[in-house]
């Protein structure tokens, strides 16, 4: 099913005509109502004028999440307080928050987004959807929420965390739909057990993961354990929320809503635009939004963009499941790391569960780096002379995937740490 089959399956070129004529327009609204942009584009040496074309963008400065927080907490808002219905903001781990304002047509175009991002996972309002991502200044749960609500289902807004209760209801309600992060998703799965739950408890037929990076593998995990269809669903405040691209039965990638969000990739060093096929950091410019419009938003993502058309029947261009950001990779030894390459390792042994951290520190000038992970239950009896096979044996395939070598440290089911929204993977002490 598609949601909006004329914008979803719009001719390439009908769909360039309508982005360059809402490019135009979003320039020139945020020249005149922006006194940031004004001064960034006076700076460039660009007016209004010069963009004419969709290959002008790259005439355009870009926007970080640093000028976001210069101008806390509404100075890059382009439309008067009054205007503005709803603030969500992010938290981030250092310094102020960033904060976003949306108009009420803001708030229908994101409903719309999430709509047809729900629609791509067969979503429809047959189903009962548990919201599981926090409600509140995270976008998560009121993204999804207006979504839901536009599609018809019936929503439980059940927030993130209180484990016992969220299985509780999913069982007692018959909650067909699940949206919350990946991470959140296997904890709810392992945890069914202990609370005297099992999978013939549940009616859970689609899962809608997304705010943090997960592998296929991990899809296919949490299809496995829970019986499923698991969904990508991506986004981050600044440009919205969730809703900015999802993917479809296919998963050959995540279709960009880019009526709405005009995706390009660039070179991390050089920030030169790169062609499709390659991958470098997704930066996003909003094309329709009033609040809080961005030019050139580089979200740090790191993606691949693909406009071959979809086996689905849409046309929207495709971005590739985010492997990590650039400013998450960590170098370990001259040796570039994602910790989304260990996750890929483990679930294809899939002899542990798939629950680690990743220590990073400094010893004699020499970066070291440890992983805990949790064994799995059925691993319990066995012999210490098994388990440090185990061990060896994970060893062993993360040094001839990553090129690095690992201690592994296999630790007891339910030791490491889990988190009811976005999981922290990496604990690193060198800088300390
Ligand atoms: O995480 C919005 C969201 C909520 C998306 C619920 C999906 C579901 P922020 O807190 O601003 O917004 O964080 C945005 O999270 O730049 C990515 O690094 C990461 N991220 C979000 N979705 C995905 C995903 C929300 N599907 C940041 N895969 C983004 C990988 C993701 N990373």
């Amino acid at each position: 099913m598609i949601w909006n089959k004329e914008i979803e399956c719009m001719p390439r070129e009908k769909m360039r005509a309508l982005q360059t004529e809402r490019l135009k327009e979003l320039v020139n609204r945020v020249y005149n109502n922006v006194s940031f942009y004004r001064q960034r584009m006076d700076e460039a040496g660009v007016k209004p004028s010069d963009i004419k074309t969709l290959e002008d963008i790259s005439k355009l400065p870009f926007t970080h999440k640093q000028d976001l927080r210069d101008n806390y907490p509404f100075g890059l808002f382009a439309v008067p307080m009054k205007d503005i219905v709803r603030v969500h903001g992010s938290s981030g781990t250092t310094g102020k928050p960033t904060t976003v304002g949306y108009t009420k047509n803001d708030i229908d175009n994101w409903s719309e987004v999430v709509a047809r991002s729900f629609t791509m996972a067969g979503i429809s309002s047959d189903d009962i959807m548990q919201v599981s991502y926090g409600y509140g200044l995270f976008t998560g749960g009121l993204g999804a929420h207006y979504g839901a609500e536009k599609v018809g289902c019936s929503v439980i807004p059940i927030s993130g965390g209180n484990t016992r209760r969220q299985l509780q209801l999913m069982a007692d309600f018959g909650s067909t739909a699940l949206a919350c992060t990946p991470s959140y998703a296997l904890h709810l799965a392992d945890a069914m057990a202990e609370h005297g739950y099992s999978l013939s408890d549940m009616k859970l037929k689609a899962g809608v993961f997304g705010a943090e990076p997960w592998t296929e593998n991990m899809r296919k995990e949490l299809e496995r354990k829970w019986g499923i269809k698991a969904f990508d669903i991506y986004g981050l405040s600044e440009i919205m929320g969730p809703g900015v691209s999802h993917d479809c039965e296919y998963h050959c990638g995540l279709h960009v809503h880019e009526d709405h969000f005009f995706p390009e990739i660039v070179d991390p060093e050089t920030k030169e635009p790169l062609p499709d096929g390659q991958e470098g950091e997704l930066v996003f410019t909003t094309l329709t939004k009033e609040g809080i419009p961005l030019l050139r938003y580089n979200t740090r993502d790191l993606s691949t963009l693909y406009r071959e058309k979809c086996e689905c029947g849409r046309t929207l261009v495709r971005m590739k499941k985010i492997t990590g950001r650039s400013d998450d990779m960590l170098i370990i030894r001259g040796v570039n790391l994602f910790p989304s390459q260990i996750e890929h390792v483990l679930l294809e042994l899939g002899e542990t569960s798939a629950h680690y951290m990743l220590y990073v520190d400094r010893k004699n000038n020499l970066d070291t780096l440890e992983l805990k992970v949790e064994l799995d239950e059925s691993k319990l009896t066995d012999t210490i002379r098994d388990l440090q096979n185990l061990s060896r044996k994970i060893e062993h395939a993360l040094n001839s995937a990553i090129g690095l070598s690992v201690k592994v440290t296999l630790v007891e089911p339910k030791t490491i740490a889990r988190s009811e929204g976005k999981a922290k993977r990496v604990i690193d002490n060198r800088n300390k």
